[in-house]
């Protein structure tokens, strides 16, 4: 059996295929098939991947997780959350994480030039069955503090401005198995096995 991964960020397929692949279960990307991307009109992170994983599940007849996840940046009260790739888009929808992560360094930096911002990455992943409405919903996060100039070319989004809290090394620095480790990402998905365990 297939898992659809509804996403179409390529960033995220690879993470999440790697999360994923050692259990044995066969993915498949939402572009691979050709499912729209749905309009995030939720005003959490919990509410935005459940309605990705929902809609990719009734379109595909497959269970789906969806992740929706961002950088949330303590001065700036959780911005840019659930816009964090919002802010990385031009007029034309294109997305530039060097234009992002110069707003999110400018608003931040701005609020206390002395201290290095504190900020963490939150993500929730939802994963939908087809057909009977069952949307199960997991968050987690990884709690760090944000660096300029950017550094690292791993990792994808804002990963060279972020460096987890007990490292010196930013996300686009750092090993992608160490980032998998302890990433937000990480946090939710084993908070999923452990109820998919049960
Ligand atoms: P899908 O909705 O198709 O999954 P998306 O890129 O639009 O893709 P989001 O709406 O969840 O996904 O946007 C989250 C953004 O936050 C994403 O584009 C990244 O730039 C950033 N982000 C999330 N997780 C990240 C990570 O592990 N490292 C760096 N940036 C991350």
């Amino acid at each position: 059996d297939k898992l659809v991964i509804a996403t179409h960020n390529p960033g995220k397929l690879r993470e999440i295929a790697a999360l994923i692949e050692p259990l044995g279960i066969s993915v498949v990307g939402a572009a691979e098939l050709d499912l729209p991307e749905p309009e995030e009109i939720g005003n959490s992170f919990a509410d935005n991947a459940d309605l990705k994983a929902r809609e990719a599940a009734d379109l595909s007849g497959l269970p789906a997780l969806a992740d929706d996840s961002g950088l949330c940046v303590d001065a700036l009260h959780g911005r840019p959350g659930i816009f964090s790739a919002r802010w990385a888009e031009d007029e034309e929808g294109n997305r530039d994480w060097m234009r992002a992560m110069e707003k999110v360094w400018r608003e931040a930096e701005a609020t206390d030039p002395d201290a290095p911002p504190a900020a963490h990455f939150a993500c929730a992943l939802a994963i939908a069955w087809p057909n009977d409405g069952q949307t199960e919903t997991f968050e987690g996060r990884v709690d760090g503090t944000l660096a300029w100039p950017p550094r690292g070319e791993k990792g994808f989004g804002y990963d060279p401005m972020f460096i987890p809290v007990g490292y010196e090394q930013t996300f686009g620095e750092l090993e992608p198995e160490l980032k998998h480790s302890i990433s937000h990402r990480a946090d939710a998905f084993r908070k999923l096995l452990a109820a998919l365990d049960e």
